[in-house]
């Protein structure tokens, strides 16, 4: 044998080598964390490519974690969506700013969204996010700088600002890696995806490949009508409701008859949500026909009831 083609012969088993390593399955939990409205579940949804995740124009729409599996290669990774993070004050408000910090430090990969657009504005809703950022970036500088920081809806900024956020926040040592991304159309996505897959540790899948979300349906059902009504109805009133699947019935045709009732805080409220339970379009993410019957009750201190966290599992003692 020559030595070139020793060479080779090494050279070529150093290649099958990796490529065995290259194919080890992986798999693990990637938390996106950060302020109301930041676009995590957008995020969510994109990184899975379905919708597991409910979007609102509105602040703490997410109320609970909500998991979404995305494939990437031999990478499986579970994305866990969380309330976004800000000065509490209700219970409610406590338990899910605690739900997000469990998700960050359970998870493998702590990712944290940043709306840049709100970084830039001065409008009062997007001065108070972009404070609710920097409470975050500060809390994850104590942690180590292991976070990857993606600036979100770069559709709507300049390059120029963008550069110069990025520099501001990687300075401040929270972070070890930059991404910038449109959640809403889509760019810069996939490196994102690459970069968390590259992460995740070697292991077994933890979903069938075919499976991307793991709320049961009876939950997912109450959160597309909570969806629905966030979207129509204004001010306090979406933090005054919550709705809860009372039965989901399999019906032999593949459809499904659902009934929920929306619980409101106050008498007055029946009416604005009884209007718009009435337009009545749940369904296409549950991808069947479904016979919707709603009712609204009148649940006045639903949001001091255990119940209702651990229905959600969410903490009731925070
Ligand atoms: N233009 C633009 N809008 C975006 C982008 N990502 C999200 N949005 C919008 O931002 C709003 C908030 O999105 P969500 O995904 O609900 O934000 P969130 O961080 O999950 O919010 P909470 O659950 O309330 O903490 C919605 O109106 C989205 O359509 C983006 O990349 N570009
Ligand atoms: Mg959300």
């Amino acid at each position: 044998m020559t030595r070139s083609a020793g060479k080779d012969i090494r050279a070529q088993a150093a290649s099958r080598e990796a490529s065995v390593i290259a194919t080890k399955k992986r798999a693990g939990f990637a938390a996106i964390i950060g302020a109301p409205n930041a676009g995590k579940s957008t995020l969510v949804n994109r990184l899975v490519g379905a919708k597991v995740s409910i979007v609102t124009q509105k602040v703490q729409t997410t109320r609970f974690p909500v998991k979404g599996v995305a494939m990437d290669g031999e990478a499986q990774i579970v994305l866990v969506d969380t309330p976004g993070i800000f000065k509490p004050r209700r219970r409610l408000d406590r338990a899910m700013v605690r739900a997000a910090h469990t998700q960050a430090s359970d998870a493998d990969v702590v990712v944290h969204l940043v709306d840049a657009h709100a970084e830039e504005s001065t409008k009062p809703g997007d001065k108070r996010s972009a404070e609710d950022a920097e409470m975050i970036t500060e809390s994850l500088v104590a942690a180590g700088g292991k976070t990857i920081l993606v600036l979100n809806k770069i559709d709507l900024v300049k390059r120029d600002h963008l550069l110069a956020l990025s520099q501001r926040l990687y300075e401040t040592g929270a972070y070890d890696e930059v991404f910038m991304v449109s959640a809403h159309n889509g760019s810069g996505v996939d490196d994102l995806k690459a970069a968390l897959a590259a992460r995740m540790p070697e292991s077994e899948w933890l979903y069938p490949t075919d499976q991307t979300a793991d709320l049961p349906v009876r939950l997912l059902a109450a959160e597309i009508t909570r969806e629905k009504l966030y979207l129509r109805v204004h001010e306090e009133l979406p933090y005054n409701l919550t709705v809860e699947t009372t039965a989901f019935d399999e019906k032999k045709d593949g459809s499904a008859r659902v009934e929920q009732t929306i619980y409101v805080e106050r008498e007055s409220q029946r009416p604005i949500i009884l209007g718009e339970a009435a337009r009545k379009d749940l369904g296409e993410i549950l991808d069947r026909t479904i016979h919707l019957f709603l009712q609204v009750k009148v649940r006045e201190g639903w949001q001091e009831e255990r119940a209702f966290y651990t229905g959600v599992g969410l903490d009731f003692d925070v």
